[in-house]
């Protein structure tokens, strides 16, 4: 690994929010592609911090800095991953669904999305099935993006999706599902139109959706 990444990578799993940054602002300006300092710096060092977390070296306050760390670092990054926005392709309501308080795939999904010009409509966290409908009703959202990243926080993708159905909005939009424990046959299963594994597969699969 360039020394650079690693600096970022230990930077992260130390919950160092200052470094971080600093040494995303030098990877960049040593010419490293955006994309590679995201997925070989920063989002390995994220899914050590959880790891670590599962075999006991890590608690709660060392996920919360670490992800903190890996926040200030996203700032600096994001920039450069957000191109010059066009005429948005769709409006997305994007959130993480309600219980769930993990924003940090959910944000670089909105990120990638954003600079493939999707608008988003950032619902944020904890974001309950009432708020997604919503959005779509009085924003005019077409696409109805829900992350998850709690086994026990997935089935409100399936409680928002009813609750579509419910408010006579559901042919309206577009839903797409993503997050750690969530699959491909989860999504066909609660009637989602599409999953995608990642940030950068994400914005294939919306593309895909709207056309
Ligand atoms: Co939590 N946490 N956490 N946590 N946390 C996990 C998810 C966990 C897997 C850790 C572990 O045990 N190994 C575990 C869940 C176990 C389970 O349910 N199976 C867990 C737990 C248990 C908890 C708590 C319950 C801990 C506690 O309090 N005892 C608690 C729950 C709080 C709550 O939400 N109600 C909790 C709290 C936290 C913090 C607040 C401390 C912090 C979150 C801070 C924040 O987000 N602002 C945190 C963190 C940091 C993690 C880990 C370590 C990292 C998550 C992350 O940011 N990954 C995580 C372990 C892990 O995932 N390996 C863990 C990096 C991010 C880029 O990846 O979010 O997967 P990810 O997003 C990817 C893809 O999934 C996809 O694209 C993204 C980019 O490539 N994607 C989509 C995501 N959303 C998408 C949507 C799409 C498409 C693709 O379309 C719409």
């Amino acid at each position: 690994m360039e020394p650079v990444l690693q600096a970022i990578y230990d930077s992260i799993l130390n919950g160092q929010n200052k470094v971080t940054p600093e040494k995303v602002t030098q990877a960049l300006a040593e010419g490293i592609e955006p994309g590679v300092i995201l997925n070989e710096g920063m989002v390995v060092a994220m899914a050590e911090v959880g790891r670590l977390f599962e075999e006991g070296e890590y608690y709660v306050p060392e996920m919360l800095i670490a992800a903190r760390a890996m926040q200030s670092g996203l700032a600096v990054l994001k920039p450069r991953l957000v191109q010059a926005n066009f005429k948005p392709i769709a409006r997305v309501a994007a959130g993480t669904v309600k219980g769930d308080l993990h924003d940090i795939g959910k944000n670089l999904v909105c990120m990638m999305l954003e600079g493939a010009s999707f608008e988003i409509i950032d619902l944020g966290t904890d974001v309950s099935p009432d708020k997604f409908v919503a959005a779509v009703k009085e924003k005019g959202a077409n696409m109805v993006c829900m992350s998850a990243l709690l086994t026990t926080t997935m089935p409100n993708m399936k409680v928002t999706v009813e609750a579509l159905k419910a408010a006579g909005v559901r042919d309206q939009v577009k839903v797409m599902i993503g997050g750690a424990p969530v699959t491909e046959g989860y999504a066909r299963e609660i009637g989602a139109d599409g999953y995608a594994s990642d940030a950068s597969r994400a914005v294939a699969l919306a593309k895909s959706l709207v056309v």
